[in-house]
């Protein structure tokens, strides 16, 4: 008897008989669908659209996932194991139900159903949604751990919001302007949540905090918001373990507040609930642009909301195991995606102070062994840093916990931080307050990096490049302080099952055919991948590899004409560019890059126009609602598209497409289909990116500048399989200060590129000074050196051109670039965040 353990409610024979697997075989599928469709939907075969069939598929999926995540979490719970809780404000998860059905290994069995019941799959899978949770790479890189978190079996759960409007839908206006609607995407039912209400959390914002004797504080008064958790099941690929993404939404605490509708003021009291549901109605879509800081309350609250309800979660869960609060470290780690929750360090040390009870110097050696921190930009303007004299208002503990940390903590355990650095250097006012939690100035600015960097047990970067400049740049004085041995790098990395398994079936499937393993292992070690390298020589098999990328660029070109009604030339190579339009991923360079080429053809005699080697140009993306330049950029590559598609000329040379509304779904069609793609920022600006990646597993080559994650790309795939150009990172300094103190006109710079921009202000793609704000961004101080890049990059084209003359030898690159781009799954970089910083270990649910 002892060792077995009780049963814990009624009979268990009659619980084991009621107790649901997952359904694998394809006529219990089918059964499950129309049982959804009878019950859940209310409707009948008489009445069944594709979107009533896709929610009838996607419920039965989710019942699959609810067994399989239960299960999880019961073996979790029991087997109490140490667990990393990753905390970030954005989760660009895109779609589920087709990586549900792959990550189960079901999705043929479904195929094969849902036809039987009169639908197409693909038809169906049309129907869903984007979970469009985030701006761009940084919410994409959290959806991709999520799926390595759960694929490597590892005891990881993720915390966000759950905004009711998505990242905005972008409409093109005919004059080539970006629009921005809602993106309502909760309206249709989201089948792959899980409402919580039972887990909810008070969260108080306003009022005082008042000190006590002991060190202690009360905080009292204010506004008090609720959290309600919504679980979002995360599957892993060909394993039982589902991991847990917990969502929070907010609400009011009472539907009404009572006194004051009991006063009269029933205004006042609707008020304060539409303010209590205001903070996660919608996600901040500026990515990172200047002024996201300034006076936006409601985002600063949106940060608080959410860290101080993961938190209580997280300490709640932590208190079931039974242990000491002292060992806390012991089973949590955190990890912070970027700063955005950096009010964690003050949030947890209230609780450990005020509500715990611990001394000071305890509570923050908790804090400090328990939270890990993942910067993702250099960019100054993307620094967080809050007002004072807001963060007093909203929560005037934190701030209060804040100046004890820079005056008092005890840094190391031993010395207080300032006085630290004092002593350290004494003397030395200027880095003290460059050092400093707090930026003097009108209004005094928190700064979170630093809060972030003194609070946290790692501190790292997304690339190589990028670690050594947080390193060298923004965090130097930090490094010089301590020693490097809290700064680390974990290269990004990309989850194979997306974006190769799901965006590219017949590639996978090639994969799983020439290696002769199932893709349920090769998937989840991606080295694997190595083994096509000798299939490079191999023509039958390029032969097929070549096909490939031909019916992926007929599947972009169907998907283009039957969304925009557009003809694509699918015997063209194929180049494409899809991020956030920001001045230092430089669209513009693309753009005017493709102006140049439309000129030069112009100048082509027709027998020197056959010699060319016709070109379709993509390009997607959204610009932050308030970045003019940006905007403008759009502008100008919707109007040159539309005189250049029309050219009757060179149309069959050259067209260029700016498709709208990109999203994770358009990237999956995108990104298979690519023969080149670019990613020219300027060289120190780009953190990793992680298209690249995606790009290159797909046998995409490259194009771009010595940056990010681009560098470790070409170390891995071979220089000579990709096209760099343009300056490296330590020159960009020394030209940005030419460009400043002793400014060269464009016309002695780049005689090239001021042709280009002559055409472009003289009105060849229509009025031309509509694009002077842009263009003079260039002609004068050009930030982002795009003068200076100018030729190298045609350059480089060139090369891309003369390359791919040669077919064979083409395709050999695309196949080696596959094959060595094992290192950037997303398993790898999971893995070394679990062994290196949060010290957790794979469990197996059985
Ligand atoms: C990245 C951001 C970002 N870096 C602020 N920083 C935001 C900053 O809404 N905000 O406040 C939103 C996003 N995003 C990106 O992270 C880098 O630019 C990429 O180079 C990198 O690949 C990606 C993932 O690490």
């Amino acid at each position: 008897e002892s060792g077995k353990e009780k049963w814990p409610r009624g009979e268990e024979k009659v619980w084991k008989e009621g107790t649901r697997g997952v359904d694998t075989d394809v006529t219990s599928i089918t059964k499950s669908i129309v049982n959804h469709v009878q019950t859940s939907l209310a409707r009948q075969a008489y009445n069944l659209d594709d979107l009533g069939a896709y929610q009838a598929a996607a419920l039965s999926v989710r019942d699959d996932l609810i067994v399989n995540w239960n299960d999880t979490q019961l073996f979790y719970t029991k087997k109490a194991p140490k667990r990393a809780y990753y905390l970030s404000l954005e989760f660009l998860m895109g779609r589920t139900f087709d990586n549900a059905l792959l990550n189960l290994g079901l999705k043929d069995q479904y195929r094969e159903g849902i036809t039987k019941l009169g639908f197409n799959m693909e038809d169906l899978l049309e129907q869903e949604r984007d979970a469009g949770l985030g701006n761009g790479g940084l919410g994409r890189l959290a959806a991709c751990y999520l799926d390595s978190s759960a694929s490597q079996e590892l005891p990881v759960w993720g915390y966000g919001l759950r905004y009711k409007y998505g990242i905005f839908q972008q409409h093109i206006s005919p004059e080539g302007q970006q629009l921005e609607g809602p993106d309502p995407w909760l309206e249709s039912q989201n089948p792959w949540e899980l409402p919580r209400i039972d887990v909810n959390y008070e969260v108080r914002f306003y009022g005082t905090a008042e000190r006590l004797e002991d060190g202690r504080a009360i905080w009292h008064g204010g506004q008090e918001v609720l959290a309600v958790a919504y679980d979002v099941m995360v599957p892993g690929c060909y394993t039982k373990n589902t991991n847990n993404l917990r969502l929070w939404e907010s609400k009011p605490k009472r539907g009404f507040d009572l006194m004051s509708f009991n006063a009269g003021d029933y205004e006042h009291a609707v008020e304060s609930s539409n303010s209590a549901a205001a903070i996660t109605s919608v996600l901040y879509p500026n990515d990172h642009t200047t002024c996201m800081f300034l006076g936006k309350e409601l985002r600063l609250k949106q940060q608080y909301f959410w860290t101080a309800a993961s938190l209580a979660d997280i300490v709640r869960r932590f208190k079931n195991i039974g242990k000491p609060i002292t060992e806390f470290p012991d089973y949590v780690a955190i990890q912070l995606n970027d700063t955005h929750p950096t009010l964690a360090i003050p949030e947890l040390m209230r609780i450990l102070v005020d509500e715990e009870e611990l001394p000071w110097g305890q509570a923050w050696k908790i804090v400090t062994n328990t939270v890990f921190y993942t910067n993702h930009t250099v960019l100054p303007e993307a620094l967080e840093k809050w007002p004072v004299p807001l963060m007093e208002n909203l929560l005037p503990r934190h701030m209060q916990i804040i100046y004890d940390i820079n005056l008092y903590v005890f840094h190391c355990h031993t010395m207080f931080f300032l006085q630290a650095v004092e002593r350290k250097y004494p003397g030395d006012r200027e880095r003290l307050a460059r050092m400093s939690l707090i930026e003097e100035g009108y209004p005094k600015q928190v700064r979170m990096a630093h809060l972030a960097c003194i609070g946290y047990r790692k501190v790292n970067g997304v690339a190589e490049l990028h670690s050594e400049l947080v390193k060298t740049t923004i965090l130097k004085d930090f490094v010089e302080f301590e020693g490097p041995s809290k700064f680390s790098n974990v290269t990004n990395g990309i989850t194979p099952r997306r974006w190769l398994d799901q965006c590219n079936p017949e590639l996978s499937a090639l994969i799983s055919k020439t290696l002769k393993v199932d893709k349920s292992v090769w998937l989840k070690n991606l080295d694997m991948l190595k083994k096509l390298l000798p299939f490079a020589e191999d023509a039958a098999f390029r032969k097929e590899w070549a096909a490939i990328k031909q019916r992926n660029k007929e599947r972009l070109a169907h998907h283009v004409q039957t969304t925009l009604g557009l003809t694509v030339n699918t015997n063209a190579m194929f180049d494409v560019q899809i991020k956030r339009l920001h001045e230092y991923k430089r669209q513009t360079l693309n753009i005017l890059g493709v102006i140049h080429r439309y000129l030069a053809l112009k100048q082509m005699s027709a027998a020197e126009r056959k010699k060319v080697n016709p070109r379709v140009v993509f390009f997607a993306g959204k610009a932050a609602p308030g970045y003019y330049i940006a905007k403008l950029t759009i502008r100008l590559i919707v109007n040159a598209a539309r005189i250049i598609n029309a050219d009757p000329e060179t149309r069959d040379l050259l067209t260029v497409y700016f498709l709208p509304d990109y999203s994770v779904s358009l990237a999956e069609v995108l990104i298979p289909s690519s023969d080149i793609s670019q990613h020219i920022s300027t060289a120190g600006t780009e953190a990793s990116g992680t298209s690249n990646m995606k790009f290159c597993l797909n046998g995409g080559l490259l194009v771009g500048t010595v940056d990010g994650a681009n560098i470790e790309i070409a170390e891995a795939v071979g220089e000579n399989n990709v096209f760099f150009f343009g300056h490296l990172t330590p020159a960009v300094e020394d030209l940005r200060y030419q460009h400043t103190y002793h400014p060269v006109p464009v016309e002695e710079k780049c005689p090239a590129l001021a042709k280009v921009l002559d055409a472009v202000s003289g009105g060849i793609f229509g009025d031309g000074s509509v694009y002077d704000p842009l263009l003079n961004t260039i002609r004068q101080g050009d930030y982002y050196l795009i003068t200076e890049d100018f030729d190298s990059y045609i350059g480089a084209l060139a090369m891309v051109d003369e390359a791919y003359l040669n077919k064979d030898e083409w395709i050999k690159k695309s196949i080696r670039t596959t094959a060595n781009m094992g290192i950037f799954s997303s398993d790898r970089a999971i893995l070394e965040y679990a062994e290196s910083f949060w010290n957790i270990e794979p469990i197996k649910v059985t």
